[in-house]
């Protein structure tokens, strides 16, 4: 059911449903480790955006300052790029939605830079529900600065040097459900398959998506005492369903099973199949999904798939009423209140 990443070196010459190669998705060559978490999650982003026939000029890529926040200039380097301050990157990203509607806005961060310094930003971004795809490569460290803990490091988990994390994390998926996002998951930067699909699946979405990605940092948090790490997070993860998805231009008559598969109808039609493996679940309820995650940390489980989808809460865009076309590209008539009005206003405060 679930589709497989189609961008290998031999496919660079296949054309996408606008006409463009998978070259035209790339970006400049990487700069972080070799085997860093971070270059396979930008890999998945070049083939989701290249299979999903997105327009690159069309995108905005946000970030943030880390390791991941670098890694926005290594796709898509054709789309429009803000590298922001530590922790700031949600007010860049509300102003540039607001005055642009027209544009999809992907934001790469870190865990550092969204749930310890940033936490205040990410908060509020999360409660309004802006329409943006927002991938927190999760590594439990501050890579950028050489491996310092980070709010998401696990209680217990061991540095290189031996010193041992005494606080509880932060699940960023919980938090991100409780505040109003509206399409919440985790995966891995090792899970290929499932990782392209929910980031294509959240190219559709017309809300806050906010996607968990382990990342292991292969520097500083890779080693035995990790719970970021590769080896951990094989032993431990715990898939809750397959993720499937038919985009809207494709045939979406594809068989599945109604029994165990759940098919949501994303806002430009695609739909979005969830298939249950060995849990009983429902990603449309929002209490259920707090309690799966609670329930599952607590047995020391990654778990990975999509746990939180509303289709029909109303985005930031829709609740402010803004218009269509760019701010930006709006005559002065339209944006100058008249005479007329401005003496009313004069009035009403005498
Ligand atoms: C205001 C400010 N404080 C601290 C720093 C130093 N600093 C740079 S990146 C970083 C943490 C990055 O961690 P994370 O977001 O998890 O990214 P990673 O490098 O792990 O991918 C810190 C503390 C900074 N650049 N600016
Ligand atoms: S230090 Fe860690 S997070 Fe940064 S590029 Fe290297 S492996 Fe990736
Ligand atoms: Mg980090």
């Amino acid at each position: 059911m679930a589709s497989t990443p189609t961008s290998t070196p031999s496919a660079g010459a296949k054309k996408n449903r606008i006409g463009l190669t998978v070259l035209d998705y790339k970006g400049g060559k990487t700069t972080l480790c070799a085997g860093c978490g971070h270059n396979a999650i930008s890999e998945r982003i070049v083939d989701a955006m290249f299979d999903m026939g997105m327009q690159p000029e069309r995108v905005m890529k946000l970030s943030g300052i880390g390791c991941s926040s670098k890694s926005p200039a290594y796709f898509m380097n054709r789309s429009h790029s803000f590298n922001s301050v530590h922790g700031r990157m949600p007010s860049v990203a509300t102003g540039a939605v607001l005055a642009n509607r027209t544009m999809a806005a992907l934001a790469v961060s870190g865990d550092g830079d969204s749930v310890s310094i940033g936490i205040g930003q990410f908060v509020h971004l999360m409660r309004r529900n802006l329409p943006m795809i927002y991938i927190v490569e999760n590594n439990g460290v501050y890579g950028l600065t050489k491996g310092q803990f980070s709010a998401t490091a696990d209680l217990g988990s061991k540095l290189k040097t031996g010193v041992i994390n005494d606080l509880p994390p932060i699940d960023i998926c919980a938090l991100a459900i409780e505040l109003g996002a509206t399409f919440v998951g985790r995966s891995f930067s090792g899970d290929k398959k499932q990782l392209y699909n929910m980031i294509k699946a959240a190219i559709s979405h017309k809300g806050t998506v906010l996607l968990d990605v382990v990342s292991p940092c292969v520097t500083f948090n890779d080693h035995e005492g990790s719970t970021k790490s590769y080896k951990y997070v094989k032993e431990h993860e715990e898939v809750l369903n397959e993720v499937g998805f038919v985009p809207f231009f494709e045939d979406i008559s594809v068989d599945y099973d109604p029994g165990t598969t759940t098919s949501v109808e994303m806002h430009d039609g695609s739909q979005l199949r969830l298939r249950k493996l060995e849990l009983e679940y429902d990603a449309t309820d929002r209490v259920g999904s707090m309690k799966l995650l609670h329930d599952s940390a607590a047995r020391g489980e990654v778990l990975t798939g999509i746990f939180y989808i509303d289709t029909h809460k109303p985005s930031f865009v829709d609740l402010l009423n803004i218009v269509e076309e760019p701010l930006a590209t709006l005559p002065q008539e339209r944006t100058r209140p008249g005479k007329d009005v401005l003496e009313k206003i004069m009035q009403g405060l005498m």
